[in-house]
């Protein structure tokens, strides 16, 4: 099943409380189309919100917009829950009761990954769009609301983070025309975006990133680059993991890498960000160990300590380059 981006904004309209799920770890994508939408429905007259579980890392601030909450009960009645930017319980956790709390549940995301544990009322999943904030610009004009400064803002930040600043092979005509659009809202400036997300780092986080930098394990002729962000490295420089941010594009942009893989060693169990280049389709390792994502960027988790996640993703990664 995959409605209309119109069907989507037929039922929208005659619901007035609506909240809004972007998955866990947000991401400019995750929590910029979740903002975006929330604000464009609040426009509308609706009671619309955010749900999230932790804290809004430190450089997506701006986009918070007074729409976030972790509060169950901010709506007593619950018309819409919507998934935004990922699919299945397990990309929301801690908010599986406000969840269940929609009388009708729906689902936009540009992520082929499918899950089995939610039947959706609608769903709109777009996995040849680059960021989830493409569909839900579309969705906000079909609504009928204004594409308002903050909303643009909002908008760019979700596409040029999911494109790697429109890097990445994601990037499309659509992409650019959207954001072309988003020039036309009266004081739009992407520059002033732009160094929001990207140059607010710390000279911690740059101590950190040199010395994961400065310790990569290279495989299959380097064409395969694994660095680890472990809890001690994090200690010793006083970072938090969304410090780590940005981190794989920097072991990307090395020459004769195909592959890079991250290991964040998390209090609760290791994560691995995966990136491709042009053929090693780093989805495929990702899904053998219960993960998921795009072609050229994945990720998976082990509850494993960080050795014995390494020889179990290494090899699956070697075969992909
Ligand atoms: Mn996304």
């Amino acid at each position: 099943m995959n409605d209309t981006i119109r069907s989507i904004a037929t039922i929208m309209s005659d619901l007035d409380d609506i909240l809004i799920f972007p998955h866990v770890n947000m991401d400019g994508d995750a929590l910029g189309s979740a903002s975006a939408l929330c604000l464009a429905l609040r426009s509308l007259g609706k009671n619309a919100y955010v749900m999230i579980s932790e804290p809004v890392p430190k450089n997506l601030d701006f986009l918070e917009c007074g729409c976030c909450t972790s509060d169950d009960s901010v709506l007593e009645d619950v018309q819409l829950s919507l998934m935004l930017d990922c699919n299945g319980l397990g990309r929301i956790p801690g908010r599986e009761e406000a969840w269940a709390r929609g009388r009708l549940k729906g689902c936009i995301d540009h992520h082929a990954t499918t899950a089995k544990d939610i039947r959706y009322d609608f769903s709109r999943i777009e996995p040849k769009s680059a960021a989830t904030g493409e569909i839900i610009y579309r969705l906000i004009k079909d609504l009928g609301a204004e594409i308002t400064l903050d909303i643009a803002n909002c908008i760019f930040a979700a596409i040029t983070t999911d494109t790697g600043n429109f890097q990445h092979t994601n990037t499309t005509s659509r992409s650019h025309e959207i954001v072309g659009h988003l020039y036309k809202v009266e004081g739009f400036n992407s520059k002033i975006i732009s160094a929001l997300i990207y140059d607010r780092r710390s000279k911690e986080a740059l101590k950190l990133e040199s010395a994961i930098l400065g310790n990569l394990d290279f495989y299959a002729d380097g064409k395969l680059a694994v660095g680890k962000v472990t809890q001690k490295l994090l200690k010793e420089f006083g970072c938090t993991m969304d410090e780590a941010e940005g981190i794989i594009q920097r072991i990307m942009s090395i020459d004769g890498v195909e592959a890079a893989c991250l290991f964040k060693e998390t209090e609760k169990n290791v994560r691995a960000s995966l990136r491709g280049r042009t053929y090693a389709n780093v989805e495929k390792a990702a899904s053998r160990f219960g993960g998921g994502g795009h072609m050229l960027a994945a990720g998976c988790s082990f509850d494993l300590p960080l050795e014995q996640a390494e020889k179990e993703l290494i090899p699956a990664l070697i075969e992909v380059v």
